[in-house]
């Protein structure tokens, strides 16, 4: 039996766009008992304009411009959080006061002090929480898991991760505004870190298990940007660019790098793991492919005696790999999209008795203890411990 899932979308940006479409297709190719409706979209009154023809792309029912007022709505059941950082403690707190299910974009907060309060609010309400890490769900990252748990990689020794984009190179690029508040670490939190790191060691930790410690070190190249808002030349505090070294508890050893000054790289976010019996490796830019390595027999441990042996590029588009018997024919690929789109159709099942969703806030909570970890040590220049 179908049941309307009454949906409020804070944020018409980037994000927002992401959700709503996954919000209309989910039901399309994962069919669901939940049925969503997009009832309200929600942006601040300066956004009046760009709100009013967002609701009309996507088909909203009506728009509201105090998110207040979205949140203690009788007709809505879900708040789906597309907005800066900087917003995503306040409204989290109030929604889960009101007693609505949440879905937050990551990184779940500014710091770990606020993701803290979140977590204990959510928890303290019992509401249906996710935080939405969508590389999870691209299907190759998935089947990269299902080798992994498989123990086709064994005893695993390198994890060796980048996160790369190259869009701020230019002195001219301005910080803040609703186009790049993640340029101002007053919005964002932090740089790199914890907009792409964060993704990274999201990854890292679902695939390999808890970092223990880290040491790390942060670059910010142009030091003062002017403001798009305030039009005056002020100094950066985010991160440009970020390199830590990692110690995981299973003894294997990590390296993560990630920057917004990589010349050429424009979503270059990839992971190597390389163990005893084999290795994966993935590239954001190339999603549709997992490369895997064979040496070793699971079970066996044994060499595998093989004149062909190298590394194969999976074409992770086969009804038998993650996610895709609900999508085309196999060799027909999906796209930065559908991610956000498997994610919610997760998500749903885990409200109708499915397996439970991950990650929840409290485990993008993990995330955050390690981002803040991560700045601890590029500050104090030296090698912190993580807290489990
Ligand atoms: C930054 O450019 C960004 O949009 C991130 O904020 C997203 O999380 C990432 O997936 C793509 O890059």
């Amino acid at each position: 039996m179908s049941k309307p899932l009454r949906i409020a979308v804070l944020g018409c940006g980037f994000m927002g766009r992401a959700h709503s479409n996954a919000w209309l297709q989910v039901n399309h190719f994962f069919p669901r008992e939940h049925t969503p409706v997009l009832k309200v979209a929600v942006a601040r009154p300066e956004e009046k304009e760009k709100l009013e023809k967002f609701a009309k792309a996507w088909g909203y029912e009506s728009i509201e411009l105090d998110w207040r007022k979205a949140i203690h709505r009788d007709d809505v059941d879900l708040i789906d959080v597309c907005l800066p950082n900087n917003m995503h403690h306040d409204v989290v707190i109030e929604a889960a006061k009101a007693g609505k299910m949440i879905v937050c974009e990551k990184p779940l907060a500014m710091n770990l002090a606020e993701g803290e309060a979140m977590v204990a609010a959510v928890e303290k309400a019992g509401v249906p929480n996710m935080v939405s890490f969508n590389y999870r769900r691209v299907p190759a990252i998935s089947l990269a898991k299902q080798v992994i748990d498989e123990g086709r990689i064994g005893k695993p020794f390198h994890y060796r991760a980048t996160y790369n984009q190259d869009y701020t190179i230019s002195a001219d690029v301005p910080q803040g505004g609703m186009a790049l508040w993640r340029l101002d670490a007053k919005v964002a939190g932090s740089g790199v870190t914890g907009d792409l790191l964060a993704h990274s060691i999201d990854t890292a930790e679902w695939l390999n298990g808890p970092i223990v410690k880290l040491v790390a070190y942060t670059e910010t190249f142009i030091k003062q940007r002017k403001h798009a808002e305030t039009g005056k030349l002020e100094p950066v505090t985010i991160d440009d660019a970020c390199m830590f070294l990692a110690v995981f508890a299973n003894g294997s050893i990590g390296t993560f790098e990630s920057t917004r000054y990589a010349r050429g790289r424009k979503n270059y976010n990839t992971f190597e793991l390389n163990g005893e019996n084999g290795a994966v490796f993935f590239d954001l830019e190339d999603p549709h492919i997992l490369q895997y390595f064979r040496y070793a027999d699971p079970t066996t441990g044994k060499k595998i005696e093989d004149h062909l042996t190298g590394w194969q590029r999976i074409h992770v588009t086969n009804f038998e790999h993650p996610y895709m018997k609900n999508w085309w024919v196999p060799g027909c690929t999906i796209g930065y999209e559908h991610t956000f789109i498997n994610s919610f159709a997760d998500f749903l099942a885990s409200l109708e008795g499915g397996p439970k969703f991950e990650p929840t806030m409290r485990s993008a909570l993990r995330t955050q203890r390690v981002c803040e970890c991560i700045l601890q040590s590029a500050r104090e220049g030296r090698w912190v411990e993580i807290p489990a």
